[in-house]
């Protein structure tokens, strides 16, 4: 479908989705220098496309896992930027209770089943849930996103193995970013493309434009429509690139300046801004508006999270044995 055959409502939508992603990032990364956020940010900084441009070919009651780079992930399936702040600041109006922060955010009520500290973790997770869905007879598909150095852990190839062989309603996301830590994929893997790597497992593997939002969503949308239907599971990989460090703080000393600067022409959100005044005339005024809005969100996300209680040392044990925090069905 070109861009001109799209709504221009939708189209906006997806903007708006990838600069709240793009600015959460930055404002979260602003916000840990000045001290309101503790611990590490892995920010999605470049990766706005993979996670906007899949989510929105889902469901609400479909249900997706994240990884460490998680938070676009979360705002494209529609989570709320202030709770999310709240949970980075480690408030007790977070998605977690101020618990989990960046690494382990989840909302069952919006079908997010957790960002994830463990590299691979989420996707049999994924499996599992696609599993539930057969069994039940819900015509609902889970999505797994994970990167490409997920791509080699035993948790990638088992989760992909059984999801094949039981035609799960599942799909892979891989965003291939090139790089695992500061390791380049050339170093960590014998295949460039890792959506070659469906073949053992009896899918279809698709490669497509990470930075182009229409891409993805297309290429996500006929992966979830084959799942829905029983034709079971799709590796689809969008190879993109992290624009910052792999976290915050990281000295980049394993990529060089050229790489990054080549890699920033091609921006996803930048890009797709010009497309739209380009392409599809949208009026300057239209996306300032949402600039706008979007900026505001983020001033009150902040200003919530400033305000909300850190939890009480007291209740360190609360929920620990699930006696406490409700909505655990999905
Ligand atoms: C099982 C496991 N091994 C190692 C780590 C340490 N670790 C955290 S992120 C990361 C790199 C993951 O690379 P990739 O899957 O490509 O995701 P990206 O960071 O590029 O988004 C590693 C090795 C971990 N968290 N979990
Ligand atoms: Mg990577």
């Amino acid at each position: 479908m070109k861009i001109e055959d799209y709504p221009k409502e939708q189209l906006l939508e997806l903007y708006r989705q990838m600069l709240t992603v793009r600015e959460f990032e930055l404002r979260a990364i602003a916000e840990r220098r000045a001290g309101l956020i503790p611990g590490f940010i892995h920010s999605c900084v470049g990766q706005e496309a993979t996670a906007v441009g899949a989510c929105a070919a889902l469901r609400p009651d479909d249900v997706i896992t994240s990884t460490h780079r998680g938070h676009g992930h979360l705002v494209a399936k529609g989570g709320l930027p202030k709770y999310m702040m709240a949970e980075l600041a480690a408030r007790t109006t977070g998605y977690c209770l101020g618990r989990g922060g960046s690494l382990h955010m989840a909302d069952f009520g919006l079908g997010i089943l957790g960002a994830n500290g463990i590299v691979g973790g989420g996707i049999p997770i994924a499996v599992g849930a696609a599993l539930a869905f057969q069994i039940r007879k819900e015509p609902r598909v889970a999505l797994a996103f994970f990167g490409d150095g997920a791509t080699n852990e035993g948790a990638f190839h088992e989760a992909l193995n059984l999801a094949g062989l039981w035609k799960l309603p599942v799909v892979f996301f891989c965003e291939n970013n090139l790089y695992g830590e500061g390791t380049p994929q050339a170093m960590q893997a014998p295949v460039a493309d890792l959506a070659l790597r469906a073949s053992s497992y009896a899918m279809p593997g698709v490669i497509v434009d990470g930075n182009d939002v229409l891409a993805v969503y297309a290429a996500t949308q006929a992966a979830a429509e084959r799942a829905r239907t029983g034709g079971g599971p799709t590796l689809v990989e969008g190879k993109t690139y992290r624009q910052r460090g792999h976290y915050e703080g990281d000295p980049m000393v394993y990529r060089t300046k050229a790489e990054m600067e080549a890699w920033k022409q091609r921006d996803p959100v930048v890009n797709f801004r010009g497309r739209l005044l380009a392409e599809v005339e949208v009026p300057e005024t239209d996306l300032a508006a949402i600039e706008q809005a979007v900026q505001t969100t983020l001033d009150q996300a902040v200003a919530f999270a400033a305000a909300s209680p850190k939890p009480a040392p007291e209740a360190a044990l609360a929920g620990v044995y699930g006696d406490t925090h409700g909505g655990l069905v999905f």
